[in-house]
Parts: structure tokens; sequence; C-alpha cells
């Protein structure tokens, strides 16, 4: 039975269900009944397998087809009226064209199946900042993560209430997972998502990168507010106060550990701690009192597992306790529990890979995908915040960018202002991560980290950013660049990363608090080697400190050509603030 009376869901879902011609309708309201019944059901279909009641209490293990393990950035298009609406960075497609492109495909689609019809509210429920979509899918798997992603069922519809039509439309079906019909479509200017032929996380949890980012930036750049894969923390220091940080990094860059870590020792004995008000996107917006707000639209963390121990992220690692969805890792026999790279020395004897083979470690493949994945409970996290539902959101202080960069970038820097800060954002560059099919450990740029799920043309977001910066003025959250990942001459990471990262994390907000001292360099201010906290650490000097902080000109003077080979991508949508930096910084250079 429909959950709603608003006209606008009941038409769309009426026209679906005559598109995709299901067997029968189910909504979902998200009470613990229906959530039994379906979880018993994805059991028997086989979608699902339990685990070990015992040690992992309501936890499931889903295997995703072997051709269906990440993002597929080549098959997710922006389908905007305008191509060039769409902008350089993404694949474009005429919204007329693709429309009936798929309706072939989905016509009948799912004769024989059930379609589930999912609301859910992406932030606070009751907040002015959320909002809401719908999703139809015949997949159990998807509901099931939507649970835990979302804040599903029906509070979302009471949010949007029974007029509005602000609400996106998502449409997915699995089909038959077939690799080269597989389509990850956003048509923002209808508040709509097509997905087809996938079953794996980002291509299928429409909430996610789909709507709060792709469509999100999309409105966000029309009602003057922005959607950001970032994540965000805050810090809390030996006084109580708390001060709140975005971070953005590309896919499989450190986000869930940066947002959850824990401060080493010397920091913990002072009463330093870390809060986690989300670890992926953010939904920011100017506050009444001009400084910028931030919410976590998520409701859970989809995270990566391999690497995930009790050392490098105990508090992802205790959110995986209960609750939670595993994709792609290794099923272990013996107790039924899960395993994966990186989560202790002790792989399992008696095991099934994530390809469902079985598995023994000794032929020396991997048990897990690289890229495979936790669903879990916000509220499972031992750090999670305080403020994590209050639907002001959090003031932020500061805005870091970073990613993988062997060499050129260094530990830190903070740009000059704003303006400077918008270009740090845009020449960001990273090595390519298993998030997204592809090869690996190849440098491309990804601005923002939103390459991937910037739903417009990346020259107006771009120009967006710039103007949020001169509504904020002198209120404006001071913009920050690290880089964990540089490494010596035999290739391995030089800063110990993690919990350490909280030592660069103190800079950055004594230097917003106008508490800590700096350098300038050409690409902005750096601390003095000194000013960064080793206490407590084995390996590492004021000496290595000054190594990563080095930077070296020519490895610069080259980046500024690749910055002047991809800004000329952009043509006159290249906003004149972001050309007069890199002038700027190639006369720096010298
Ligand atoms: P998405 O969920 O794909 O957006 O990824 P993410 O940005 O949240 O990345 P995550 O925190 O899951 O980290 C991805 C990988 O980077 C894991 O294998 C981590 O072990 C590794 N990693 C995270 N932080 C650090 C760090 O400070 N140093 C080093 N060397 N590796 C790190
Ligand atoms: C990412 O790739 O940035 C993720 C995982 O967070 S996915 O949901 O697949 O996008
Ligand atoms: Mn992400």
């Amino acid at each position: 039975m429909a959950l709603t009376n608003n006209k606008n869901v009941l038409a769309w879902v009426d026209e679906m269900v005559a598109l995709t011609k299901p067997d029968k309708v189910v909504w979902i309201d998200g009470s613990k009944e229906q959530l039994a019944e379906l979880r018993a059901l994805s059991i028997s279909i086989g979608e699902m397998e339990p685990l070990n009641e015992e040690k992992l209490p309501g936890c499931l293990l889903h295997r995703t087809a072997i051709n269906d393990v990440a993002r597929v950035e080549g098959r997710t298009f922006i389908c905007t009226r305008k191509k060039e609406d769409a902008g350089p960075t993404n694949n474009w497609e005429d919204p007329e064209v693709m429309y009936a492109k798929l309706r072939k495909m989905y016509d009948g689609v799912m004769k024989g199946r059930t379609m589930y019809v999912i609301p859910y509210c992406m932030g606070p429920i009751g907040s002015k900042l959320s909002k809401v979509g719908v999703e139809v899918t015949d997949s159990t798997y998807v509901v099931l993560n939507m649970n835990i992603m979302t804040r599903m069922g029906i509070d979302a519809f009471n949010q949007l209430g029974d007029e509005s039509n602000d609400f996106v439309r998502g449409l997915h079906s699995k089909a038959d997972i077939e690799e080269e019909n597989r389509y990850i479509c956003q048509f923002p200017e209808d508040n709509a998502i097509w997905s087809i032929n996938s079953g794996y996380g980002g291509n299928v949890l429409l909430g996610k990168k789909c709507f709060a980012l792709r469509i999100a930036s999309f409105q966000g750049k029309n009602e003057g507010w922005m959607a950001e894969h970032m994540l965000i923390l805050g810090l809390e220091n030996p006084q109580g106060e708390v001060k709140y940080v975005c971070a953005a990094f590309p896919s499989a860059c450190g986000k869930t550990n940066l947002a959850m870590l824990i401060p080493p020792e010397v920091y913990r004995e002072k009463g330093y701690k870390v809060w986690t008000v989300g670890d992926d996107i953010a939904w920011l917006r100017i506050g009444d009192d001009g400084r910028l707000w931030a919410i976590n639209p998520e409701n859970g963390f989809f995270g990566v597992a391999p690497g995930t121990n009790v050392k490098s992220n105990p508090n992802a690692l205790a959110s995986t306790q209960r609750d939670t969805i595993f994709t792609n890792v290794v099923h272990n026999l013996d107790d039924n529990t899960v395993w994966w790279e990186g989560l202790d020395k002790n792989p399992p004897k008696h095991a099934v890979n994530w390809k469902g083979e079985p598995w023994d470690c000794t032929d020396g493949s991997k048990g897990a995908h690289p890229n495979s994945r936790f669903t879990s409970p916000a509220e499972n996290c031992p750090c999670i915040s305080p403020e994590f539902n209050n639907p002001q959101g959090v003031p932020i202080s500061a805005i870091v960018f970073g990613g993988r960069r062997a060499k050129t970038a260094p530990l830190v820097y903070q740009s000059r202002d704003w303006n400077h800060g918008v270009f740090v954002g845009s020449i960001m560059a990273s090595e390519t991560t298993a998030a997204a099919t592809g090869a690996v450990g190849v440098v491309r740029r990804d601005p923002m980290a939103m390459l991937p799920f910037c739903g417009y043309h990346m020259g107006d977001y771009w120009q967006h950013w710039i103007d949020m910066g001169k509504r904020l003025g002198d209120k404006a959250p001071k913009i920050f660049n690290v880089n964990w990942f540089r490494t010596d001459d035999e290739g391995h990471f030089i800063w110990p990363g993690f919990g350490d990262n909280m030592r660069v994390l103190e800079w950055i907000v004594n230097r917003c608090e106008g508490k800590a001292d700096a350098v300038e360099t050409p690409i902005g201010f750096e601390p003095k080697p000194e000013d960064i906290n080793i206490e407590g650490l084995e390996d590492i000097t004021v000496e290595t400190v000054r190594d990563l902080l080095s930077v070296d000109k020519n490895l610069w003077k080259e980046e500024a050509k690749g910055i002047h080979e991809f800004y000329g991508r952009f043509g006159d949508r290249l906003p004149k603030e972001l050309s007069d930096e890199l002038s700027n910084l190639e006369s720096k250079l010298g």
C-alpha cells in the first residue's frame, strides 16, 4: 500500500511501475518487522549470507558479480539539455536520447520481480538543510544498504509533505548485471537518476554519489549552497572547545580514516579528541551568522575494508561489529566471520574469497577485493559526534584538500586567501585507486575530489566556489592542502599518517585561530618544521619534517605546465580569478 498522499510521488511511481512491470510493489516503511522480513528474504534468495550472530550480530555478507566491483566512470553520464552545461569533465548525452535508449532497457525489466519503493531523507529529519529522495529498485541489497546509509522510511515522506515536488527520483534495476549495458545516468534538470545493470554500492545506492553529490551539487549551484566530497570532523582541545574541519580527498585517499582519527598518546593525555560528523559527503550552507555550516547528509559509512584494523582505524573497525553489511570481503568458514587484507596477520585457513572461490591465501592472491566495503550505521561509531543529528549542522573553521602524491605536494600548506584556496582545490591531483574501475596508481587531476561527482560544468563549479567566498567574506573558513602519501626512494610512505595526522590538524586549527606561525613559499604558507609536534614519534626527526615540507621548484614548474593544459579544457568558463592565480604561481616559481 502506498505510504504517502503526495500526488507527485504517486504519479511518478505509477510511471515507473508501468515501465518496468514488476509482479509486486512493496513500499518501504522502515519498520523493524519489515526489515527483518527483507533480511530473511534476501538470505533465502542468496543475495546475502548471514554471519556469526554471536561475533557479528545482525551482520550480513554480500558478493557482487565479478564484473561489478566499483564505480564505473566511463558509463556515468550527466544528461543536461545543453552539452556545454555538463562540461568537459563529464560524459554527456542528450536527455531525450538517453531516456529513449534506457526506456527500452527498463521496459518490463522487473517482470517476475518485486519493486521496492524506498523513501529516504538525506540529512537529519526535521532539518531545513535536508532533502528527500525516492528510489525504486529490484534489489534487496539496495534496500538493506539504504536503511544503513540514509534515514529511510515513513519519516522521509513526512519530511517531504503531501504537496512538495522537491524530491529526487531514483530508478534502479539490476537487470542482468551486464557490463556492456551498464548506465549510471543523472538528469540534474529533472531531479532524476536512472541506474541499470549494476548491483555495486556507489552505482546503486542512489542517495550517495548520484544524489548527494551529482544532483545536489547542481541544486547547490542554483540555490546558493554546496555539496562536496568531504569528511566532517570536530577537533576537541583540552579546554573542551570543538573546532570543525571539512576535508576533500579523492576516493580511497583517507577520508574515513581522518574522520575517525584517534590522537596519538601525547595528545590523548592532554585531553584532545576527534569527533566524527561525516566520512564522505558534506552539504555546506551559509548560516544566519554568516559562517559556513555543514551537515552530513548520510546516516552510515560505506567504508573501504582492506587496511582497516585495530591500529589504523579502531573506530571504523568497532563500527563494523554489528548490523553491518560486508561486500566482497573474505568469508572465514571456520567461525562464519569475515576477513580482509590488512585486518590482521592471520588470514583464515578455510575460507572463500570475494569471487566465491575456496581460498587459503597460499597462492598469493588477494582474498578481499581492494575495493571491498563495509556498510555500517553511523550510530555504531564510538566517536560519533554529539552534533551528528543536529539539524543546524556544525560551523566550519577549515577546509582541507589532499590527495596521493608521491613527490610534488608537501605534507601541508595553507592558501593565502579564499580565491587562492579555490585554486589549490582546483589543481588537486592524485594517484587513482581501486574505488573506480580502470588503471590504479596513475596521477590525474581531481579538482576538489569532485572529478567523478560534479553534476555540471567544472568551470561553473569553480565560479560557484569563488562566489561563496565573496558572500562569506572574512568569515570564510581557511583553506589548506595536505599529502600523507609522499614516498622515499624505495617507495615507502615517509609520514606515519593515520592517528599521527593529528599533528598536522593541530597546526591547521592553530592557524585558523592565529596561534601558529608560518613561512611563505611559492605555493602558499607552510609550518616551520619545528612547529609540527613530533613528540613520541620514533622514526621522524625535524629533518624528516623539513623534507616532507620541501617544495621542489622544478617539479612545481612541471606541475604548472600540467595545470595550464588542464585549465585549457575549460575555455571561457574558467574563472579569471583562477587563471590569475596560475600566473601568480608561475611568477613566484621564477
Ligand atoms: P572513499 O570511501 O572511497 O571515498 O575513501 P576514503 O577517502 O574514505 O578513504 P579511506 O579512509 O577508506 O582510506 C583508503 C585507504 O587509504 C586505506 O587503505 C587506508 O589504509 C589508506 N590510508 C588512509 N589514511 C592514510 C594515511 O594517513 N596514510 C597512509 N599511508 N594510508 C592511509
Ligand atoms: C567513493 O568511491 O568515493 C566511495 C565509494 O565513497 S562509492 O559509494 O562507490 O562511490
Ligand atoms: Mn567517497
